[in-house]
């Protein structure tokens, strides 16, 4: 790509993420990314990360290659980045951080991160955190939104508090039904609307933390420093990062990012087409189950004589995998690979791995596919039924490598 087809093309993407997801500007930006020439790694790396697959500076939006995903842990300076807007503070005080824990709540509280790390009880969970729209270049016809790949996801060690503690302290109020989440970044406009998630607190259980660290480090900048929201089993919009306000809500709130963005269609195929929009729609929240080849990538020569080892993962909600199984003959049959011992709990992936031998020179297709406890199972890429946001794909997954006598 042109340098300066480059630039254009990360302001075009910056822009619009910047004053939010009105359709007008996530149309924009459908039509001025091209997926494929998007896909690859900048040269040029953010505060605590390498180098990543970058689709705009400000605010970064930042994907991880294909071939990090072949172990349960995501490096924490690997791991994506994405925010809604753009000012996002570059120095916290942690003298002065708190969060505070307002609205329907028997005493309104401000609590320090010092006072979360030593006066509750720390819990940990493994989780994947997913975007609900990772791999929506894969929609046909496109989708409004980032132009994601493969990448907008990870697997992380967190350890934190458990919000339900949190609330605890604060103690609810009779009819107290929603809790609202915000950051501490900011709009470019006042008009602009923060970006605030909320959670039902009939809803709220034990894993659900308040989390400061990841991997056995303090939370990295871009991923949510100091203290960010952690809801395993679901997608990540929700995981608030750079968490500063907690509200407890009789009603629901009205706003822009639960109303219009991260919703899907309220139908038994959550499906609908670009000519006949659905009618009623709902929040993604619950993560189907999914799985990623990390190795070998698309494009690479094998030696035919040669023992290939296929490497991925693979994760659902937290029903927990079944089965990942490997075709080379493009879904005619499948054999079983081989599954980590899923020691890092429910809602982490599994890493897999398989061996095969290439029968032939030429080219070879591989193709993974993963089944859940629940009796779910991947679809082909060809039967993924199309929504609008171009949320939760989940197709067979396949690579393309050339066997090489
Ligand atoms: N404060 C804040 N938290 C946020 C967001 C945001 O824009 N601001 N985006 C959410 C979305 S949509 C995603 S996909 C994840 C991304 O988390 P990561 O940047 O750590 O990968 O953060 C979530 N939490
Ligand atoms: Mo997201």
């Amino acid at each position: 790509m042109q340098r300066r087809d480059f630039f254009k093309k990360a302001i075009t993407v910056a822009g619009s993420a910047a004053i939010g997801s009105t359709t007008l500007e996530a149309k924009e930006a459908a039509e001025t990314v091209h997926p494929v020439d998007n896909q690859k790694v900048s040269e040029i790396a953010f505060p605590q990360k390498r180098p990543l697959i970058t689709y705009s500076d400000r605010p970064p939006l930042l994907e991880t290659p294909r071939e990090v995903f072949t172990t349960a842990l995501t490096p924490n300076d690997l791991f994506f980045v994405r925010w809604h807007l753009p000012i996002i503070p570059t120095y916290i005080n942690l003298r002065k951080f708190s969060v505070t824990v307002e609205g329907a709540v028997k005493n309104e509280i401000k609590i320090s991160l010092h006072t979360l790390k030593t006066e509750f009880k720390a819990v940990e969970v493994t989780a994947v955190l997913q975007c609900g729209g990772n791999n929506r270049t894969a929609f046909k016809p496109t989708t409004s939104g980032i132009q994601w790949g493969v990448g907008a996801m990870g697997c992380a060690r967190w350890k934190g508090v458990r919000l339900k503690d949190v609330l605890q302290k604060a103690g609810l109020e009779e009819g107290a039904s929603w809790v609202g989440f915000n950051g501490e970044e900011k709009a470019v406009y006042n008009e602009t609307a923060d970006f605030i998630r909320e959670v039902k607190i009939d809803e709220i259980h034990d894993d659900i933390i308040l989390a400061y660290e990841m991997n056995g480090e303090a939370l990295p900048y871009l991923n949510g420093y100091p203290l960010r929201l952690i809801i395993p089993g679901v997608y990540s919009d929700s995981w608030i990062k750079m968490l500063s306000h907690i509200t407890v809500t009789k009603e629901r709130q009205k706003l822009h990012f639960m109303d219009h963005a991260y919703r899907i269609p309220d139908n038994a195929c959550e499906c609908e087409t670009p000519d006949n929009l659905a009618a009623e729609t709902k929040p993604i929240e619950k993560m189907n189950v999914n799985s990623l080849i990390g190795y070998p990538q698309s494009g690479i020569k094998i030696k035919q004589s040669a023992e290939l080892i296929v490497r991925g993962i693979a994760f659902d909600g937290g029903h927990g995998i079944k089965t990942v199984q490997i075709s080379t003959d493009n879904g005619a049959t499948w054999n079983d690979a081989t599954l980590d011992d899923g020691s890092q709990g429910p809602y982490a992936y599994r890493a897999f791995s398989y061996t095969l031998k290439p029968q032939s020179s030429g080219t070879l297709n591989i193709l993974c596919k993963a089944s859940n406890k629940k009796g779910e199972i991947q679809p082909f890429a060809k039967d993924i039924k199309w929504n609008h946001g171009g949320y939760k794909y989940n197709g067979i997954d396949e690579v393309t490598v050339e066997v090489v006598s």
